[in-house]
């Protein structure tokens, strides 16, 4: 999704738009951002705030949504200027907001001036110099990656792919040069990146100085409702809940990939995975292993992206029978298109039923109308997925190039989450259009794709009759696991990273080098060879030139279970936590929503309270829901070293990183 708390920040900008607030009492000041009217108290500072974001937030989010569906100078620059008004004008705030330090005011407007001081996720120099810079850096590296292409060979053998073409390589090929060449060619596109990566770090670690943090990272860390320092202390410890897990998962699938491979090809040095056979860009979901992973063959059949493909075959055979004669080159490439396109929506409204299901509303017709669902042919656009709230109101949408797999349809589910998260939230002032926290925001689709059980997939026609048999409860469990077990680390160390970046114990010089150090320690994968500084890894990850904070996915993947377990005792379930859906359950259903309506109005330990009945996020459910399949994984992991040496990785030539949080201590092997 786009960052929520970003996209506030954005809607800050537009003066011109501003004008309807800021005119009638207050004025502006040489940027042109609104100022404060004499006498004012806090109380209507804060109304007034409100009144001016939602007033700025269109012209902000449609110059971003350009950008973002069209990228082309054009729609950069356009979009680049939109930041720097918002950022200047949230700066504005900031300030304004100074002066009610210390004075008498009702909680919901203290907390108000608290969360416009995380406004954003890119705290912006005062200096308009500086801020025009990194607005246009933000800008640049996210079109960077949108437009990013690999291109090998020359002249008539020239061929080109996208990101969307290299990870099939790597969803379906299992030759392993193919897949090293498409992981590869896809991080040749981020090399370009570094400098203005370095660049950008400078100019946010100003902004968030000058705003009295110590860091950037300090500021991320400081929406949670907890000091900095006690939310990266509970990520510790929810990682130290779900590690041995991950570990068993870990060795399981080394067993497999050195069965398929060979030993030699199937783990790296120290017993670590090997970077491009993982099914995905970034060995965060493992689901597309399927192939090699699945425990029990014959034991209940999961092919959801079977079904999918046999889905967009019904609809080419429509358009085929539609357009009947029509059969030269081009009538077959717009029949293909269309059978994409029809199949996209299908697999949308299967998600929406789920939410209306709830007693969640239908989406609104505008949804339908203006969302991206496919890959244009036409231009450049980002393709990774994301939920636009476009007017605080009903104008929502998403943009995916939505592909017939099981990837993708989950996908969908979760950003549809998003979604219902700005419907349900859309009457709370604009300040608190945000989640209890930003993994709140990230775990409500998640939380229904937990309710896709075998029983659920099979009542909508995309699996067979569900067996009932330990095989088969493990074969569906492994399908989960592959998916939310694998992500769990690499859901840390994005940010492990970056805030290492940030308070500078990650020098550029080190940069790829710390990556690969954090990857092999809490992930135990490894590139095959060695990724010196010559390369910039982060880069060729969305989140880190589109600069979207990544601990909320990490908190999310815990969140969901807590959440799943609360909304299955709520619609009665009773039986092991692994058997519910609450597909169609309208208790469930009122419970998810009130959460949903309380946006960030109060502090999430209350929100999470009044969903599950306990305020701390908690592994325990993720360790129940999966305890079937850890008993399993044990057995088949007996006898066997597990466990990884994240020192063994192919060594760059780059000198060490001094002290920083890299992967200096090595992993113990632990029994299987
Ligand atoms: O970025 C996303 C969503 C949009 S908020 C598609 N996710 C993370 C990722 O793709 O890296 C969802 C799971 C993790
Ligand atoms: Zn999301």
């Amino acid at each position: 999704m786009k960052p929520v708390r970003a996209l506030l920040a954005l809607s800050v900008t537009a003066a011109v738009l501003g004008l309807s607030a800021c005119s009638r009492d207050g004025g502006e000041d040489a940027a042109g951002t609104a100022t404060a009217p004499e006498g004012e108290t806090a109380d209507q500072f804060i109304a007034r705030v409100n009144d001016e974001m939602r007033a700025m937030y269109p012209e902000i989010t449609s110059a971003q949504w350009l950008a973002s569906t069209y990228i082309n100078s054009d729609s950069q620059l356009i979009a680049s200027k939109a930041n720097e008004r918002m950022l200047a004008q949230l700066n504005s705030w900031i300030e304004q907001a100074r002066k009610f330090e210390g004075q008498e005011m009702s909680p919901q407007t203290a907390r108000s001036i608290q969360l416009l001081k995380l406004g954003t996720s890119m705290p912006a120099p005062k200096d308009p110099a500086k801020l025009e810079e990194l607005a246009k850096l933000a800008t640049k590296m996210e079109g960077m990656y949108g437009a990013g292409t690999y291109c090998k060979g020359e002249g008539d053998d020239k061929q080109c792919r996208q990101l969307g073409e290299l990870e099939d390589v790597l969803r379906h090929d299992r030759d392993y040069d193919d897949q090293l060449d498409a992981w590869r060619g896809w991080h040749t596109i981020s090399v370009p990146m570094r400098q203005d990566y370095t660049r950008f770090v400078e100019l946010v670690n100003d902004g968030a100085r000058e705003m009295g943090y110590a860091d950037a990272g300090e500021m991320w860390r400081s929406g949670y409702d907890m000091t900095p320092v006690e939310i990266a202390a509970e990520t510790d410890r929810l990682w130290g809940q779900v590690k041995p897990l991950y570990e068993q998962l870990h060795c399981y699938t080394r067993t497999r990939l050195e069965a398929k491979y060979g030993a030699d090809r199937g783990a790296v040095a120290g017993g670590m995975l090997p970077a491009h056979l993982m099914g995905n860009m970034w060995q965060q979901d493992w689901g597309n292993l399927w192939d090699i992973l699945a425990p029990y063959r014959s034991a209940g059949n999961l092919d959801i992206t079977g079904a999918l493909e046999s889905q967009w075959q019904q609809n080419f055979s429509t358009e085929m029978a539609r357009h009947r004669g029509e059969r030269n080159a081009s009538d077959l490439v717009e029949m293909e298109r269309a059978a994409d396109l029809a199949t996209a929506r299908q697999m949308t409204e299967r998600a929406e039923d789920f939410y209306t299901s709830l007693g969640m509303p239908k989406l609104p017709a505008t949804y339908w109308d203006k969302t991206q669902f496919i890959k244009p042919r036409d231009r450049d656009v980002v393709c990774h997925a994301s939920a636009w709230p476009m007017d605080m109101a009903d104008d929502v949408r998403t943009k995916m190039c939505i592909k017939p797999n099981e990837e993708d349809f989950t996908t969908i589910y979760h950003e549809l989450g998003h979604v219902y998260y700005y419907l349900l939230y859309k009457d709370q002032p604009p300040i608190f259009q945000a989640g209890a926290h930003d993994g709140f925001h990230e775990a409500i689709g998640d939380t229904i794709v937990l309710a896709m059980t075998p029983e659920y997939l099979h009542s909508i026609g995309l699996v067979g009759e569900p067996q009932q048999s330990e095989q088969a409860l493990i074969n569906a469990q492994m399908r989960m696991a592959l998916a939310k077990v694998s992500f769990l680390p690499f859901g840390l160390m994005i940010d492990r990273w970056r805030w290492g970046v940030f308070d500078g114990t990650i020098k550029p010089e080190d940069y790829n080098k710390a990556w690969w150090d954090l990857k092999a320690k809490y992930q135990g994968v490894a590139p095959v060879t060695s990724r010196g500084e010559e390369f910039f890894d982060p880069g060729a990850k969305y989140h880190v030139p589109g600069n979207t904070p990544y601990t909320r996915y990490f908190l999310s993947h815990v969140l969901q279970f807590q959440f799943y377990k609360a909304l299955c005792d709520a619609s009665g379930h009773e039986g092991p936590l692994y058997e519910c859906s609450f597909y169609g359950d309208k208790e469930a259903g009122e419970k998810f929503q009130a959460m949903l309506g309380k946006g960030a109005s109060q502090p999430w330990q209350q929100t999470l309270k009044e969903l599950t009945g306990g305020e701390t996020m908690d592994a325990s459910a993720v360790l129940e829901y999966f305890a079937p399949l850890q008993d399993w994984l044990k057995q088949q992991n007996e006898g066997k070293t597990c466990g990884w040496q994240a020192s063994a990785a192919p060594a760059p030539a780059a000198p060490a990183a001094e002290g920083g949080d890299t992967a200096a201590e090595q992993e113990q092997p632990a029994k299987g």
